[in-house]
């Protein structure tokens, strides 16, 4: 495929670039951080989307460089927020299955962590629930080492694999990220509402964090902080968005 050999030329070529997702506190509206999310800007087809080169990404093995990357950019931004006054800001990267089975994370964390003196706790690592469960003892013990070295860590998309309640209790997570398909139809379907609000009481007595993500209403939020969940992600607030833009939002809301 045309993407596929590409997709290492374009890590070479530095064509790629992280977007950031603002993510705020539901009760009061502040901007907390963000999630970041990778794109692929392609010489001739313009800027392409992972959902286009993620899989393919995962299948090639180029996820593995692209997820170092990423790691390596997001901690050089926490590097600079510190210096520019926005050092309350944390940032959100998601792991692939392939970087959370593999034997390489732990040492590049160590490092990034060694060489930059960032705060590790405004480093957020997602995992998704499919890629935890894919073999859950392993994650069990990626996550206690993540943990020990102060890194948080969310399950992604939490809901939508073949999750089983008693794995929140054997992984060490700070949150839970609740999928976007649970939180699309909170208002019109009963189902959704009673699981979205029966997830954050959930997470909540397990003593875990919940950010809903997908919101797009008004009404979305609202039904959302009256479930107590603490935070919320979604075109509501903001889209994806540039570093610089992102660092002007986040400056000008100070
Ligand atoms: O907007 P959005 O289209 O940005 O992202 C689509 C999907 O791509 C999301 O599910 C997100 O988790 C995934 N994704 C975005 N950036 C990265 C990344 O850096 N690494 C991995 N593994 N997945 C990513
Ligand atoms: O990693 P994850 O699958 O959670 O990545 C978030 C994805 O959700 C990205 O593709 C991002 O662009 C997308 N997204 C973020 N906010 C919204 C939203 O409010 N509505 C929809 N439909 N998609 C969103
Ligand atoms: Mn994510
Ligand atoms: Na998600």
């Amino acid at each position: 495929l045309l993407l596929e050999s590409r997709l290492w030329q374009a890590l070479e070529q530095q064509e790629f670039e992280l977007y950031l997702q603002p993510q705020v506190d539901l009760p009061s509206g502040a901007l907390i951080g963000a999630e970041a999310l990778v794109r692929w800007h392609h010489p001739e087809l313009g800027t392409v989307g992972p959902d286009r080169f993620i899989p393919i990404a995962e299948e090639s093995g180029l996820i593995l460089p692209l997820g170092e990357w990423a790691l390596r950019r997001a901690v050089a931004l926490l590097e600079r927020w510190r210096g520019i006054g926005l050092g309350h800001l944390r940032l959100a990267v998601n792991l692939s299955a392939r970087q959370c089975h593999g034997d390489a994370l732990l040492g590049q964390l160590d490092e990034l962590l060694a060489t930059s003196g960032i705060d590790p706790a405004l480093l957020e690592l997602e995992i998704t629930e499919t890629a935890a469960m894919q073999d859950p003892e392993l994650s069990r013990a990626l996550l206690q080492q993540l943990r020990a070295r102060g890194i948080r860590v969310a399950i992604d998309d939490f809901g939508t694999g073949y999750s089983s309640l008693s794995y929140l209790k054997l992984f060490e997570l700070d949150r839970i990220k609740i999928d976007r398909g649970f939180v699309k139809d909170i208002e019109t379907d009963p189902d959704d509402a009673v699981i979205v609000g029966a997830t954050i009481g959930l997470a909540h007595s397990l003593g875990l964090g919940v950010i809903a993500e997908g919101v797009e209403t008004a009404a979305q939020a609202e039904f959302l902080r009256g479930k107590l969940c603490d935070e919320a992600q979604g075109y509501l607030f903001a889209r994806p968005m540039c570093v610089d833009e992102f660092e002007r939002t986040a400056s000008a809301a100070l």
